[in-house]
């Protein structure tokens, strides 16, 4: 990513009014990346969400007083219009037939990915936070936070991070006048009662199959899949993929640090996505398929299955676990 390009990019907008945006279910990465970009740009951007957020995200516009608008009452006239933290067609539904002014996003790009008149992808790092905090010289105490946040988060707290991304967060930490301590329970994930419930039932139709000494659960379920595949890995999967058939169909992949290096569950959700009817990616430990072919999720994850299986096994025998 041609980082000056950016920052005279970002320049260029401080006299505009500009509508900053992201993906559908914002996340803290995305929320917290677009409401310290506004904060930096001045008066005249505006933060707005296409859907819900994530009860944390909603918990942190809370706390950090930022405004996050509805985007379908937003008049768009006047704006120029900027996407943080996804170019996927399927999260940026609401953008569909509008022109977007940039996209500064971590989340590597396909022939499928929204179009905008400026990308700027750096898919080396962390978080969408992580590239902002780059393009903002003198971040000011809220700004800093709001980055480091996101950053925390989207890093999976520092386990997806380079020295860069290290950098980057010490330079935020001291410019936030915050301890660690206080930043990264802002960025801490309290579970509530309905993905508790989705993880445990999903443990009711969990399949899991034994590659060597790794082990690859499967399952589905009606809604958190990002965070049940989370779940699973912590309670001892070494890949979990978790389906999740609503409108759309999803798939949620995460792996374990037991993996070997050369194991990357990006190739298996960009093939999981064209199954579904849609795309896929993400990052080595932690990426997702989306599409609108719902009744072909099944099949996709079978493949999943199968595909982690044989990448694992490396010769080894595959034992399916009889409960
Ligand atoms: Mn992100």
């Amino acid at each position: 990513m041609d980082y000056p390009k950016a920052k005279r990019f970002l320049a260029s907008l401080k006299r505009k009014k500009v509508l900053i945006t992201f993906h559908s279910l914002g996340d803290l990465d995305a929320v917290c990346s677009a409401l310290a970009l506004s904060w930096h740009l001045g008066k005249k951007a505006v933060v707005a969400a296409p859907d819900r957020l994530t009860s944390e995200a909603r918990k942190y516009v809370a706390l950090c007083e930022g405004t996050v608008l509805n985007f379908a009452s937003v008049e768009l006239r006047g704006f120029d219009c900027v996407v943080v933290d996804s170019s996927s067609p399927y999260l940026l539904s609401h953008l569909e037939g509008k022109k977007i002014a940039a996209i500064f996003d971590h989340h590597a790009i396909n022939e499928g990915s929204v179009k905008a008149a400026n990308a700027f992808i750096d898919a080396n790092a962390s978080s969408s936070s992580e590239i902002i905090a780059q393009l903002i010289s003198k971040p000011d105490r809220k700004v800093a936070e709001a980055l480091l946040v996101g950053l925390i988060a989207d890093s999976a707290r520092f386990k997806n991070s380079n020295a860069r991304t290290l950098e980057v967060a010490g330079k935020l930490l001291s410019a936030s006048g915050k301890s660690m301590w206080e930043v990264s329970t802002f960025a801490s994930h309290d579970e509530d009662i309905s993905e508790r419930i989705e993880t445990l039932a999903s443990c009711k139709r969990l399949h899991v199959a034994r590659a060597g000494n790794l082990l690859v659960a499967v399952t589905k379920v009606r809604s958190f899949a990002a965070h049940v595949a989370d779940a699973l890995v912590s309670l001892g999967a070494d890949v979990a993929i978790v389906g999740e058939a609503g409108k759309e169909a999803r798939v949620s992949a995460r792996c374990s640090d037991r993996v070997p290096p050369e194991f990357s569950l990006v190739p298996l959700m960009e093939e999981a996505g064209k199954m579904i009817g849609g795309v896929g990616g993400g990052h080595r430990h932690a990426a997702t398929a989306t599409g609108s072919n719902v009744s072909a999720l099944d099949g996709a994850l079978s493949v999943c299955m199968k595909v982690a299986e044989e990448k694992l096994s490396k010769g080894a025998q595959i034992k399916e676990i009889e409960w």
